[in-house]
């Protein structure tokens, strides 16, 4: 089957996505997610002026030669633009297979190996106070682990208690320049065991706890961070130093047992392979739009299997629905799932995007539609132009430029 047409829609229902639709010789669209947040443009333009004319006429079945073919083809790899670009189109592809064979992806991809999806939710307060009224909203919607972050005492502003919408938490993003953050680590470590305190204290030992340090610390920090947190059972700490360093996990590991999460911004298994050889992470957080699509995340979890690193997909907001359908399909399938991420869509994304994932007692399926189980509004996606938008920078208290 013959793919007749590829096309880049950029949209901003909410927020700005970029998806590539695929359209076959019989006239089956498949949908990729090809949004990059905050660089969402470069994306779009790599798809329409390098991708786009290479797919005409290619068979949209073989879904591993056109994975080769972009990526072991092209002289140029990896990266966060080209991975992305890859993966829109791969991801395209499983939705047209499980179209054409009349099967939802997971089950193309092994079947189900679990009932559902167990996902987290974001709580986050402006005060302790606030964060434990938002714990209590997600533990009430029957969330089974719940991510906590709340405004560092004496910081104008902190990571992950941005803005809010339906119930949903989302980065601010600014128009023509990034925010500027200011940050302080010796505030931040004094403050996050206490907040974390202070969660079990109300909520008890067993709702799953998450937190995420976005990269701030150095190994050192990270390891008195993981510390200071054993007694209160991390479900993990996320990115705690930037992730680009794979060795800086040696230090951390060696002065904690509170788990380790990593990926969100890994590309491809290269970004990640010492990390899992050497069992110096406990779940690998790469997102199926960033890293090359559901054929290369694949391989990613394989290998993380053999180490015994579980999965712990990235699913911010900023990833569209059809990214996160797909995320749900492949946790669906895999044998050492460890969590997925659940943030939500801002409003009106339901006016673009339709989609047939669920939810129930905390756990997620993606439904049984053949293929992904999702549809994009070419019509409604045009009435949400692009909107140009940045993600936030971080200085120190002297001015010094630092890891967001
Ligand atoms: C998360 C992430 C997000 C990122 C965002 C960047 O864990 O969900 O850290 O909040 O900041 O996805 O684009
Ligand atoms: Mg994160």
């Amino acid at each position: 089957m013959k793919i007749t047409a590829a096309d880049v829609i950029v949209t901003c229902p909410g927020r700005n996505y970029v998806t590539l639709k695929i359209t076959t010789e019989d006239g089956l669209v498949g949908w990729g997610d090809a949004t990059l947040n905050g660089r969402e443009l470069a994306v779009a333009s790599y798809l329409r002026d390098h991708v786009c004319p290479l797919l005409i006429g290619r068979n949209a079945t073989r879904i591993t030669d056109t994975w080769q073919y972009l990526y072991r083809g092209a002289y140029w790899r990896r990266g966060p633009v080209t991975m992305t670009a890859i993966a829109a189109v791969d991801v395209a592809l499983w939705d047209i297979l499980g179209k054409i064979s009349g099967l939802p992806v997971y089950r193309l991809l092994g079947g189900a190996a679990r009932e559902g999806v167990t996902v987290y939710g974001h709580a986050n307060g402006s005060t302790i106070e606030e964060l434990l009224t938002d714990v209590a909203h997600y533990r009430d919607q029957g969330y089974r682990a719940i991510r906590v972050q709340a405004a560092v005492p004496g910081l104008d502003s902190t990571y992950g208690i941005g803005g809010k919408s339906a119930g949903h938490t989302y980065e601010p993003a600014d128009g023509e320049q990034p925010t500027e953050n200011v940050w302080d680590t010796a505030a931040y470590l004094d403050f996050v065991p206490k907040m974390v305190a202070a969660v079990r204290d109300e909520f008890g030992p067993t709702v799953r706890l998450l937190h995420d340090v976005h990269h701030r610390l150095s190994p050192i920090e990270a390891g008195q961070l993981g510390k200071s947190l054993e007694p209160y059972r991390m479900f993990w700490i996320e990115d705690s130093t930037p992730a680009e360093d794979q060795s800086a996990f040696r230090t951390i590991r060696q002065h904690t047992t509170t788990p380790l999460a990593v990926g969100e911004v890994f590309n491809s298994v290269y970004d990640c392979n010492q990390l899992i050889t050497e069992r110096l992470i406990d779940y690998i957080r790469t997102s199926v739009s960033h890293t090359g699509g559901i054929t290369h995340l694949r391989d990613v979890f394989a290998l993380a299997n053999v180490y015994g690193v579980r999965s712990g997909s990235h699913g911010a907001g900023d990833l569209s629905p059809v990214s996160f359908a797909s995320a749900l399909h492949l946790d669906m399938a895999i044998p050492n799932f460890g969590i997925q991420e659940y943030m939500g869509h801002l409003d009106p994304w339901r006016e673009v995007f339709s989609v047939g994932y669920t939810m129930h007692d905390g756990l997620m399926h993606p439904g049984d539609a053949p293929g992904l189980g999702v549809e994009l509004d070419e019509q409604a996606a045009a009435r949400y132009p692009y909107q140009p938008q940045y993600l936030p920078v971080n200085r120190l208290t002297d001015g010094s430029m630092w890891d967001w």
